[in-house]
C-alpha cells in the first residue's frame, strides 16, 4: 500500500428532502469532520466533500405530498442543510448539490462511458405502471403487504418493518402510493450495470484488500459490520441492477429513444461527490482529476449503514468500470442513532432536528458535538436523550474541561497579574503527569486514525483530567505563601496542558478551543506541538478568565422533552413508559340524521402547505391547505397547544370543504380541519392512511 499523498473524504449526499436531525450527524457527518480536522492538523492534504442529493424519489414523493414541485423542495432543504452544517461547525470544502449543470454532464457523461466499456446489459421488463396516474411507479412509489413479515405498508425496495430488502414484485397486494390504483405490468426498457461478473474481483478485493495484483487495503481495517454486509450480498450473488429509472426528476439519460428515463439516483449520487470535486476544483483554479485518479489518493466515505452497499459494492464498481478511478480505501460506516427510548422518525417528528437546536441553543454548537461524539454509533445502535445530554454537559464539559482551564486561569490571574509565570524548577519533577498527558495525545491520534472516534474523545478528555488531577493533587493555592517557584512551576505546566488541550480537543470542539487559544493568547497549533509542554513562553499575557461551560439544568431540559413529546403525533406509546389507559369514549348522544343530512357535507382531503400563528391568539393556527382548487384555502384552526406551525407543512387533512366561511381573529377561515382526541387529550390529525392527491373526496 502507498503512502497516502492526499485524501479525498466524503460524507453521505443527504436528501433534500427534509432537515438534518441528530442522527445523520451522529452517523456520518460529525465523524467525518472529527477525521478530517484532525487529518488536517497533522498537516494532511484533505479534500472533504459533501452536498445535497437532490434526485430520487424520496424528493419526489415529498413534493407530491406538499403539493409543490421537487425544484421547490431541494431549494428549500439545500440552502437549509448548508447553513446548518456551517453553522455546526462542519466545514465542508464544497457543499455542491446535484440538480447542477455541471453534475448533469458529469454523471451523462460517465454513464456514457460504462456504457462504451461494455458495463450495461438493457433489458426489457414488465414494470408496475400506475394507469390512473399514467406513470411508471418507482420502487418507492408502491407498497404492499412485506412477503417476510406482513407488514402492509412496506416499500417497492425495502421493508422498513423487517429491513428486507425487496422488488416491487415481491410485494403482495401492490398498490400505488400517487393514486391508491393497484398497478399493472406493462414493458419497459432499462439499462442494467452487470454487476454478476463483478462478483469475483469485488469479493477478493472487499475480503483480502487485493486489487488488480496489489494491496489496495488491509480488510483487517474495515469495520466488521461493514465486511458483514457485503459478505452477505456476496453470498447471495452479485445480480445486474438497473441503473435507469422511468421517471421526470433526475439525470435524463443521455441516449436516444430514452425520453422519460433517467438516471438510478444511486448511479448519479455518489457521482456527485466527483462532480462536487470537479466544481470546488474550477473555483480554486486546480486540478480535480488527482483527488480521484492518482493511485497516492485515498478515498474514504463515512456514511451511515443503510448506505453500505452503495459505496462499498455498487460504486465500487461503477469506479472500476469506468477505468482511471481510485476505490475507497475504507468506508467506516456508522449503525442508527436512537432518542429516547425509540428510533429516530421524521415522519412522526420523532427527531432533534439541527437547524432547530442551533437556535435555541445559540452558541452551543460544542455541548452537542461532544455529547453526539461520545455516543457515535461506531459498533452497534446508540441512544440520544436529553438527560444524557445535560448530564455529559455538567459533568464532563463543565466539570473537567471547564472547571481545570478555570482554575488555572483565576490563579494566574490572581498570583501573576495574568500573565504566564515563569516555572520555578525544570519539569523532569513532573514527568508522570507529562507523560500521561503525552500518552494520551498518542492515543487520540491512534483511536483516530482507526475510526474509533469515541475512544478518541475520551483518551482527548483524558489530558484534561490528568490536568485536573494534577492541580487538586498539588494544591497550588496552598503553596503561594510557602513555596512561590513551586507554585509557578504548577501554574506554568498547567497553562500548558491547557494548550495541548487546544489541540486535542479541536476535532471534537472547534469552537471551544478557539475560545481556549484566545484565552492563551496563542494561535491554531499543529498536532505534533502537542507532545511539547513549553507551548505558552514566560510573562506572556492571558486573556480573562471565561467560563467555556455553563452548567444545564432541569429547567433548561425538560422543554426539550416536553417538546418531542408534545410534537410528535402520538401513535406508539414509548417502550419503556406504560401505555395510557383508554380513554372513556364520549357515548354517542346526538340525533340520528337523515343520509342527505350527512351527503350534505363536502369532505376533501388536503395538504397543509404553510402554517403560522395568528397574532395574539395562542390557541390559533392559520393554515394554508392544498384541495387541488386554484389556490390554497386558508383555515384558522385552534390546534396552536398541540402543534407548532414548523412540523405542518406536508401534513395531510380532512377538510370540511363547505363550512360557510367565518372570521376569526380577523382572518376569513375557508373549511374545518377534521381532529380526533388521542387517550391523553391530545388533538391528532384524521388523515388517509396513504397519501391521497389534493382534493380527493372522503365519502
Ligand atoms: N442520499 C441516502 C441517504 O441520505 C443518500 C446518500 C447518497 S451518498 C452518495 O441516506
Ligand atoms: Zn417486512
Amino acid at each position: 500500500m502507498k503512502e497516502p499523498a492526499r485524501h479525498t473524504i466524503t460524507a453521505a449526499l443527504p436528501y433534500a428532502n427534509g432537515p438534518l436531525h441528530i442522527g445523520h450527524i451522529a452517523g456520518a457527518y460529525l465523524p467525518a469532520d472529527i477525521y478530517v480536522r484532525n487529518l488536517r492538523q497533522r498537516g494532511k492534504e484533505v479534500l472533504f466533500i459533501c452536498g445535497s442529493d437532490e434526485h430520487g424519489a424520496a424528493i419526489t414523493i415529498r413534493a407530491m405530498k406538499e403539493g409543490t414541485t421537487p425544484r421547490a423542495i431541494v431549494d428549500t432543504y439545500h440552502a437549509l442543510m448548508g447553513q446548518a452544517f456551517q453553522d455546526f461547525g462542519i466545514h465542508f470544502d464544497i457543499y455542491d448539490r446535484t440538480s447542477s449543470e455541471l453534475h448533469r454532464e458529469t454523471s451523462q457523461g460517465f454513464f456514457l462511458k460504462l456504457l462504451e466499456n461494455g458495463a450495461f446489459s438493457v433489458q426489457e421488463e414488465q414494470q408496475y405502471f400506475d394507469e390512473e396516474a399514467k406513470q411508471f411507479l418507482a420502487d418507492r412509489y408502491i407498497m404492499g403487504t412485506c412477503p417476510s413479515c406482513g407488514n402492509p405498508d412496506a416499500y417497492g425496495d425495502q421493508c422498513e418493518k423487517c429491513g428486507s430488502a425487496l422488488s416491487p414484485k415481491d410485494l403482495i397486494d401492490p398498490r400505488s402510493t400517487l393514486s391508491g390504483a393497484k398497478p399493472v405490468l406493462k414493458p419497459t426498457q432499462h439499462w442494467y450495470l452487470k454487476m454478476d461478473e463483478a462478483q469475483q474481483w469485488v469479493d477478493t478485493w472487499i475480503n483480502t484488500g487485493m486489487l488488480d495484483g496489489t494491496q489496495h487495503h488491509d480488510p483487517k481495517e474495515w469495520k466488521a459490520s461493514v465486511l458483514g454486509q457485503c459478505n452477505s450480498w456476496l453470498k447471495d450473488g452479485l445480480r445486474p441492477r438497473a441503473m435507469t429509472r422511468d421517471l421526470d426528476w433526475g439525470v435524463p439519460v443521455p441516449l436516444p429513444g430514452a425520453e422519460g428515463k433517467v438516471l438510478y439516483v444511486w448511479l448519479d449520487a455518489p457521482i456527485g461527490y466527483i462532480s462536487a470535486t470537479k466544481r470546488w476544483a474550477a473555483e480554486h483554479n486546480t486540478d480535480w482529476e488527482k483527488w480521484w485518479k492518482a493511485d497516492d489518493t485515498r478515498l474514504i466515505h463515512f456514511i451511515g449503514k443503510d448506505n453500505i452497499v452503495f459505496h462499498a459494492i455498487i460504486f465500487p464498481i461503477l469506479l472500476k468500470l469506468h477505468g482511471g478511478y481510485v476505490l475507497p480505501q475504507n468506508v467506516p460506516a456508522n449503525e442508527f442513532l436512537n432518542l429516547e427510548g425509540r428510533k429516530i422518525s421524521t415522519s412522526r417528528n420523532w427527531a432533534v432536528w439541527l437547524h432547530e437546536y442551533l437556535e435555541r441553543w445559540p452558541g452551543r454548537q460544542d455541548e452537542l458535538r461532544y455529547c453526539l461524539a461520545t455516543i457515535i454509533p461506531e459498533q452497534k445502535d446508540s441512544e440520544f436523550t436529553w438527560k444524557d445530554f445535560q448530564d455529559k454537559n455538567n459533568n464532563e464539559l463543565v466539570s473537567i474541561v471547564g472547571n481545570f482551564v478555570q482554575r488555572v486561569f483565576v490563579l494566574c490571574h490572581k498570583y501573576y497579574d495574568g500573565k504566564a509565570p515563569a516555572s520555578g524548577e525544570k519539569l523532569d519533577q513532573d514527568i508522570a503527569l507529562w507523560s500521561a498527558v503525552h500518552g494520551s495525545v498518542e492515543e487520540v491520534a491512534k483511536h483516530i486514525d482507526h475510526f474509533r472516534l469515541r475512544d478518541a474523545l475520551s483518551s482527548a478528555m483524558n489530558v484534561a483530567r490528568a490536568g485536573n488531577k494534577y492541580l487538586s493533587d498539588s494544591e497550588p493555592w496552598k503553596l503561594e505563601k510557602s513555596d512561590p517557584e513551586r507554585t509557578r512551576t504548577i501554574l506554568a505546566n498547567s497553562l500548558n496542558i491547557g494548550a495541548v488541550l487546544s489541540i486535542v480537543l479541536e476535532p471534537f470542539l472547534p469552537h471551544t478551543t478557539a475560545k481556549l487559544r484566545r484565552m492563551l493568547g496563542i494561535g491554531v497549533l499543529p498536532w505534533n506541538e502537542a507532545f511539547r509542554s513549553d507551548l505558552i513562553g514566560e510573562g506572556q499575557a492571558l486573556g480573562k478568565p471565561e467560563h467555556l461551560f455553563k452548567p444545564i439544568t432541569d429547567a433548561e431540559i425538560q422543554p426539550e422533552i416536553d417538546r418531542l413529546h408534545a410534537n410528535a403525533p402520538v401513535e406508539t406509546a414509548p417502550a419503556s413508559a406504560p401505555a395510557p389507559g383508554p380513554a372513556p369514549a364520549a357515548p354517542v348522544a346526538k340525533a340520528n340524521i337523515a343520509f342527505d343530512d350527512f351527503a350534505k357535507l363536502d369532505l376533501r382531503v388536503g395538504t397543509i402547505v404553510a402554517a403560522e400563528r395568528v397574532p395574539k391568539a395562542d390557541k390559533l393556527l392559520k393554515l394554508s391547505i392544498e384541495i387541488g382548487e386554484a389556490s390554497p384555502r386558508t383555515v384558522v384552526s385552534g390546534i396552536a397547544m398541540h402543534f407548532s406551525p414548523e412540523q405542518l407543512p406536508g401534513q395531510q387533512v380532512v377538510l370540511v370543504a363547505n363550512l360557510e366561511p367565518r372570521k376569526m381573529r380577523g382572518v376569513e377561515s375557508q373549511g374545518m380541519v377534521l381532529m380526533a382526541e388521542d387517550a391523553s387529550g391530545k388533538l391528532v390529525f384524521v388523515q388517509p392512511k396513504d397519501v391521497v392527491a389534493p382534493g380527493g373526496e372522503v365519502r
